[in-house]
């Protein structure tokens, strides 16, 4: 079926309210993405139908509950191109899978004179569990930087893998700059050196089609599911089983045991060795509904759709004058997110004008105090497409930051 924006935004019931009066343009699904009624619904029917703890009950409705929530590993399996369900994690989201690998494989794995190595583009979330694993470890955190095209630099990559990388860690998109890292290659360079490889696909699972296969030998992969049309507090860690088997549990508590006594315990097989206490379970539920539903539309379609609207929108960036858009100027190997500064006007002061227009757009350091600063900047103002936006809400945007420009700016401009 052809891809249809005014269908699939019929689809997402806040799509049609109102702010502020005006009607609701939202560009800031790099934050979190809307949700469609499909999602809600079967998040709901998990509640009034079958609503359960899993894994506890032998009676007929943990029973339902259980087999939904399991159901839902082959789903997201199959969504990244796995076979082994056993190595999907359900947890409460990027931060948290990257934390798990962090503690359980860092603690273990990370010593002293070791490199661990990150980019310069990583959201905190990939960025601080590294350098405090590095700081306990007496490790290098090594980071690689970025040219002037907001690309990795290719002679930084050299060195950081010229020495004893450990680790290599990074971001598909940065949800900063948009810019789609090369990461069958980087994952070659990491792996010819025995690196462990660990991708953050926070920014990129909605986006475009994924398979393991495709990116090259990676250990691990992070992902959330608020990103994926999904609910929040849920999102995946996959690992290689090897790995995951080697590696102690990140926590403690029910599920995750196979048997206690008064001083001594041994841990469930995976996937459960990573999953302690009564887990999100109507959250993941709902993130197979969100699988289902991106896969109804067709990840490719979704591709090809926001690549037009990547294409539309830096086109008509680059013509607003005084506009800096930070992030590659190609629309090439670039995801949805644009970040930008537009002289004279700070990027809170942007925000605020554009939200009495309806449009909500976040400014700030995006959780990536790191980059900003070798940017030498305090704040961006970013605007995040997904596939229910359009050229119109693009254009009301480009018509409003020139607005703004006359509003704040006067006859300056
Ligand atoms: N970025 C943004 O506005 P969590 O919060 O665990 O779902 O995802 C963290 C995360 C990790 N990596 C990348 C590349 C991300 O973009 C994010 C979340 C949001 O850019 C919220 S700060």
């Amino acid at each position: 079926m052809k891809f249809n924006v005014s269908k699939v935004r019929e689809d997402f019931p806040i799509l049609s309210t109102q702010v502020r009066d005006q009607p609701l343009v939202y560009l800031d699904s790099a934050a979190t993405s809307q949700k469609p009624q499909f999602v809600l619904d079967v998040m709901n029917e998990a509640y009034q139908q079958y609503h359960a703890n899993v894994h506890r009950g032998a009676y007929w409705l943990s029973q339902v509950s259980t087999e939904k929530y399991e159901g839902v590993r082959e789903k997201v399996a199959k969504f990244i191109g796995v076979k082994n369900t056993k190595e999907i994690i359900f947890t409460r989201g990027t931060t948290e899978s990257i934390n798990i690998v962090c503690s359980s494989w860092g603690q273990e794995n990370i010593q002293e004179g070791d490199d661990i190595v990150i980019t310069r583009m990583e959201h905190h979330s990939n960025f601080v569990p590294w350098q405090q694993l590095a700081k306990e470890k007496k490790a290098n955190l090594k980071i690689i930087e970025i040219n002037q095209d907001y690309k990795l630099d290719l002679e930084s990559v050299q060195k950081a893998f010229s020495g004893n990388p450990k680790v290599f860690a990074f971001t598909m998109m940065s949800n900063v700059l948009g810019t789609l890292n090369p990461v069958m290659e980087l994952t070659k360079m990491a792996k010819d050196k025995g690196a462990m490889v660990l991708i953050d696909a926070a920014q990129s699972v909605s986006q475009m089609p994924i398979s393991i296969d495709e990116l090259g030998p990676v250990d691990f992969i992070a992902f959330s599911a608020h990103k994926m049309c999904g609910p929040t507090g849920v999102g995946v860690l996959w690992g290689k089983e090897a790995l995951l088997n080697q590696m102690k549990p990140y926590q403690f508590g029910g599920d995750m045991i196979s048997r206690v006594q008064d001083h001594q315990t041994s841990w469930n097989e995976l996937p459960w060795k990573f999953e302690a206490g009564t887990p999100n379970f109507v959250g993941v539920i709902g993130m197979g509904a969100a699988i289902d539903y991106l896969q109804s539309i067709g990840m490719d379609q979704i591709h090809q759709y926001e690549q037009k609207l990547i294409d539309y929108t830096v086109n008509e960036m680059l013509n607003v004058s005084g506009l800096k858009l930070i992030g590659p100027k190609s629309p090439h190997n670039r995801g949805t997110a644009f970040s930008f500064t537009l002289e004279g006007i700070h990027p809170h002061d942007l925000a605020t004008f554009l939200d009495v227009k309806g449009i909500s757009i976040r400014a700030g350091h995006h959780c990536a105090m790191p980059l900003m600063d070798k940017l030498q900047i305090v704040a961006t103002t970013r605007a995040s497409l997904l596939f229910y936006n359009t050229k119109e809400e693009v254009d009301l945007l480009i018509q409003s930051l020139n607005e703004a420009k006359k509003y704040f700016l006067g006859g300056q401009k």
